[in-house]
């Protein structure tokens, strides 16, 4: 039988990730990009073809937190074997985006691994929240990830122009367009932003249409949408895993599960925000929280009509909880650590 040998380059293998793989020292593990995860195993394609792997013993010992963990989009090192393979190590990530888990210890959960793009997806519907949407920006401004905005359902919606301006307002530097998925012109402006060795991921609130975009991306209905289940009565389909998939066209395209909760794990950065930076260097006293102290600079912008109280509330709640989040961090990572160092002295016992 003739052997599956598949172009990597098409998965995005690219001059960094090869330089990385080729200094691994031990030269019977080869490349690898992990495509999707479910509960038990790790999809991955090499250049020998798709597999299943499960993480080494050694990553699952090492991990302290659940971004050491393979996630979606990664580029790893497998041992291949004919009945077991194994992720032996996690190349240096480009990017990730990440969130903070919750739970009673902090912990970073990678939601995608070197992505070139991220489509920010809100529907036009009731769904529509423009301070939902400031979160899902900063999101992924703390990564550094090119994004653009998609407002899909632009055909259910009667007030379509008048709610793409209050978001251009709200995000000026960002591309932003109103979409139906079901329009001709979409799949086309989504491949303009998608060329071959790009990925591309569609995050976003249940129902919003990510899956439905991804499947006129594909061209198939592999990506179960709410539409289909409903059909049956079975309540909403949603997807319930990340997955990488490779367009006909190239450029891949990861589809993930609507978010419940978006909380950023890096620190907030302050995009959106700097004209209240900026005021605040006006008021009277340095650590002014913009409440009610005397001669504060943003307050008077507001009264003025300069700046709109809505946006001063969000970056003060932003500053509140990234406050809180440090705090937090630094309790778990010390739990962590302990948990670690606790572990290694077991094991110590256990070879002795
Ligand atoms: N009218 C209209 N309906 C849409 C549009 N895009 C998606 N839908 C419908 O919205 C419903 C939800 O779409 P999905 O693609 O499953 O949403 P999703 O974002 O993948 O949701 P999760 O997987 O739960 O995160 C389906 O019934 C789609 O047919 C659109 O542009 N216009
Ligand atoms: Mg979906
Ligand atoms: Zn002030």
């Amino acid at each position: 039988m003739e052997e599956l040998k598949i172009n990597l380059e098409k998965w995005g293998f690219d001059g960094y990730f090869r330089g990385l793989s080729l200094k691994e020292s031990d030269k019977s593990l080869i490349p690898a990009r992990v495509i999707g995860h479910n509960r038990h195993f790790y999809d991955v394609v090499c250049e020998k073809g798709f597999f299943s792997a499960k993480t080494s013993g050694s990553i699952r010992y090492n991990s302290v937190l659940k971004s050491d963990l393979p996630a979606v989009g990664d580029w790893v090192m497998i041992s291949l074997r004919r009945d077991k393979s194994y992720i032996c190590s996690i190349l240096p990530r480009k990017n990730c985006i990440s969130r903070r888990c919750s739970g009673n210890i902090i912990d970073e959960q990678v939601l995608s691994a070197n992505i070139d793009i991220v489509f920010i997806v809100m529907s036009l519907d009731e769904n529509f929240n423009l301070k939902r949407l400031q979160r899902y920006i900063s999101l992924v401004a703390s990564s550094r990830i090119k994004s653009v905005i998609l407002l899909t359902k632009s055909d259910l919606c009667e007030r379509r122009d008048e709610l793409l301006d209050e978001v251009k307002k709200n995000a000026p530097e960002k591309e932003i367009f109103a979409i139906s998925s079901f329009d001709e012109s979409t799949e086309k402006l989504l491949k303009s932003f998608i060329k071959p060795g790009i990925s591309a991921v569609f995050i976003g609130s249940s129902g919003v249409g990510k899956s439905t975009l991804i499947n006129t991306l594909s061209g198939s209905h592999i990506r179960v949408t709410g539409e289909i289940s409903s059909a049956v009565h079975k309540g909403r389909h949603t997807t319930s895993a990340r997955e990488l998939i490779l367009l006909a066209s190239g450029g891949m395209v990861i589809d993930t599960p609507g978010m419940r909760e978006i909380q950023n794990w890096q620190e907030e950065d302050a995009s959106g925000f700097e004209m209240i930076l900026e005021l605040s260097q006006q008021c009277r006293f340095a650590d002014c929280r913009h409440r009610t102290e005397p001669g504060c600079a943003v307050k008077e912008a507001v009264e003025n009509g300069i700046l709109s109280a809505e946006t001063v509330e969000m970056w003060l709640k932003q500053l509140e909880e990234s406050e809180e989040l440090k705090q937090k961090k630094a309790a778990s990572l010390k739990i962590l650590e302990t948990r670690r160092s606790k572990r290694k002295k077991n094991k110590g016992q256990n070879i002795d």
